[in-house]
């Protein structure tokens, strides 16, 4: 540290860092459980970049027993020589913001947005970080607490620690608990995103370890299918139309690959990514796809005879009916916006993928008439129904409008004002009628819900919106829906700040939220993007100690019990809740309901996505597997408060 250029770098570079540790949410988006997810994505991102500039195609990605990370490449290993500024490059990557992709001309590199903010915003985030690195026949390692470098440099730079053939960089880092709320990742998410990077990227494999679970065994992501594979997976339990299309192409240096299947079910699922990001929000690749599609489908309709010259168009959610598809491109400089900076903005996206698109599906199309043919079937069977569900949808919003309590069910809040306001929908009329009595009927609105509501993936708008339990909670919530035809939505209406979903801890409490949260994805998703849906969590027990004086308590999980049995070895008596029914009105208003002592979970898009994804998987199993299926997810739903 002799050097001046060095120690004047280092200043400012730990400014920069410290500015990270005071506002972790501007940097990756939320220090709930999401946010602790992003850093270990932050770096795969790096090795992914790694191989696509061509030089790396094995990835591991372990979560360790002490709760750390290990992101591990093949790649060339950062280099660790003297960067102009004076200081390590090494050190630069991590410690200086945004300094990620400075040396490579890799030209699809991830960034903007939220994405590849950088390695040294994970590191500032870290409690100790560690760096080792194999390039140019030496071993080389660094070490970082809370973003500042405790490995000594000799002459500024690191020291071999050894001689090797191989190259590569291995990070491992351990989340600081004093910004994260939370520090255990959660693997379920890390999974399913190694996954779709391995459908994204060919030619990778992606290696998944999760130590925390002792003898756990090593996943391995491979789909040399690429994105096909990805629809094929996608559709696995679905009734699949035709074999899945694939095409790709490139228009003004932006790279474009597209796979499509239609299979028999209402709904279409698009998904988008730029750069191996999934574009959550949509954006201008989506647009252009879009377009070019219903332009295609019209002109082919027209000449095959299909629509008439008196007939109109069909119009774009028609055509996309039963529409599986993953549009992914490859631009050297994207640019993401939106809520939660997953849509993309690049007006240039939407001309090449339409461009793309057209040209491509066009000479698919000409080949393949029966698919041709088996695609314009699934448009107008949704132009047929258009009409149908049009009057249910118009007759259900004039009659009920200001009767929505349409089966006498609902037990509306007193106040008007929708910020102080919550929603409980209750799985059960026992709960539902304790939680009426137990409630602050000044804010607090009570929406029984009996058996099982209708499965919004599997029926068509028309059935759901005859579904009493979906009419009441859509006309109780005020803002219309969605999906289909013309978007009604209108959030600013909504009537409850809180709508909170309150089903037992059980087989069929899972399978409800399940469902209610499926409803919510497919058909009103910005009440989960804003924010505005909860989980509740009821206790598992009541425990009261023999010993006099003390005063009983409710316990929300087994780990609590298990704590409690160590810290009140004087005995106690133990009461197990098996269903919210089991609880009169006063327990249900401590446990559940009161603002003060209550637990509920905010459910992320994350968690809507999920249940919508079990639902489409539930629907395919036959019984048995499907309640082994659910009662697993029901017990290893973890308390998130
Ligand atoms: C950059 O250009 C010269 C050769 O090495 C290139 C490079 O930086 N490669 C690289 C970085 N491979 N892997 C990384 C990397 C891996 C992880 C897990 C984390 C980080 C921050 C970088």
């Amino acid at each position: 540290m002799a050097n001046n250029t060095y120690d004047a770098a280092s200043i400012t570079v730990l400014e920069g860092l410290e500015a990270v540790r005071k506002r972790p949410g501007m940097y990756i988006g939320s220090v709930s459980t999401r946010g602790l997810n992003h850093l270990v994505y932050e770096i795969l991102d790096n090795s992914v970049d790694e191989h696509l500039a061509g030089y790396c195609n094995e990835i591991h990605v372990t979560l360790n027993a002490d709760g750390s990370a290990t992101v591990t490449d093949n790649g060339r290993g950062i280099p660790v020589g003297m960067h102009a500024k004076g200081i390590s490059a090494e050190r630069l990557v991590f410690t200086v913001l945004h300094a990620g992709g400075k040396f490579d001309n890799n030209a699809y590199k991830t960034s903007g947005g939220l994405h590849g903010v950088g390695s040294s915003v994970v590191n500032a985030l870290s409690e100790w970080l560690t760096v080792r690195i194999k390039t140019g026949g030496n071993i080389y390692e660094d070490s970082y607490e809370r973003g500042k470098p405790t490995t000594k440099l000799v002459n500024g730079l690191l020291e071999s620690k050894g001689r090797t053939r191989e190259s590569g960089t291995s990070i491992s880092f351990m989340p600081d608990a004093e910004i994260f709320e939370k520090i255990r990742f959660k693997e379920e998410d890390i999974k399913i995103r190694l996954h779709e990077t391995a459908y994204l990227n060919p030619g990778l494999t992606i290696y998944f370890k999760d130590d925390r679970v002792p003898d756990s065994e090593e996943i391995v992501f491979h789909e040399p299918e690429g994105i096909v594979g990805y629809i094929k997976d996608m559709n696995k339990t679905a009734e699949t139309l035709h074999d899945v299309i694939f095409f790709k192409g490139e228009n003004e240096k932006i790279e474009i690959e597209v796979a499509l299947q239609f299979v028999n079910e209402f709904h279409e699922n698009v998904m988008g990514f730029c750069n191996n990001i999934y574009t959550l929000e949509g954006g201008t690749h989506i647009t252009g796809f879009k377009t070019a599609f219903t332009t295609i489908i019209n002109k082919y309709a027209r000449e095959l005879g299909i629509l008439k010259e008196k007939d109109a168009n069909f119009n774009g959610t028609e055509v996309r009916n039963g529409m599986t598809a993953v549009v992914s491109i490859k631009h050297t400089d994207p640019r993401f916006e939106g809520q939660t900076k997953t849509k993309l903005d690049n007006p240039d996206a939407s001309n090449a993928v339409s461009k793309v698109t057209t040209d491509e599906l066009t000479r698919y199309f000409d080949r393949n008439l029966e698919v041709l043919k088996t695609v314009i079937g699934c448009a107008e069977k949704a132009a047929k129904l258009r009409k149908a569900e049009e009057k249910a949808k118009t007759n259900m919003l004039t009659k009920q409008k200001y009767s929505f309590d349409s089966n006498g069910k609902l037990a509306n809040c007193e106040s008007k004002d929708a910020s102080l306001c919550e929603i409980f929908i209750v799985e059960g009329d026992s709960a539902g009628g304790s939680a009426k009595m137990a409630r602050n009927r000044m804010y607090q609105a009570i929406l029984p819900i009996r058996g099982k509501i209708l499965n919004v993936e599997k029926a068509s708008i028309d059935k759901v919106l005859a579904n009493a339990e979906i009419k009441t909670m859509i006309n109780a919530f005020g803002c219309g829906f969605s999906e289909g035809y013309g978007n009604d939505f209108d959030i600013s209406k909504l009537r409850y700040d809180k709508i909170v979903i309150m089903a037992d801890a059980d087989v069929d409490g899972a399978h409800i939220s399940t469902l209610l949260l499926t409803l919510f994805f497919r058909f009103m998703p910005e009440l989960i993007y804003e924010g505005h849906v909860y989980i509740a969590m009821p206790p598992l027990y009541k425990v009261v100690p023999n010993k006099k004086g003390e005063e009983g308590e409710y316990l929300y999980d087994d780990r609590a019990l298990e704590k409690y049995r160590k810290e009140h070895k004087g005995g106690f008596t133990l009461q197990r809740y098996k269903g919210l029914g089991e609880m009169d009105a006063e327990q249900l208003w401590e446990t559940t309901l009161d603002p003060e002592r209550r637990m509920m979970k905010r459910v992320s898009i994350e968690d809507a996505k999920h249940a919508a994804e079990i639902t489409e998987l539930l629907m395919g199993l036959e019984v048995p597997p499907r309640r082994v299926f659910i009662y697993e997810n029901a017990q290893n739903a973890e308390l998130d408060v």
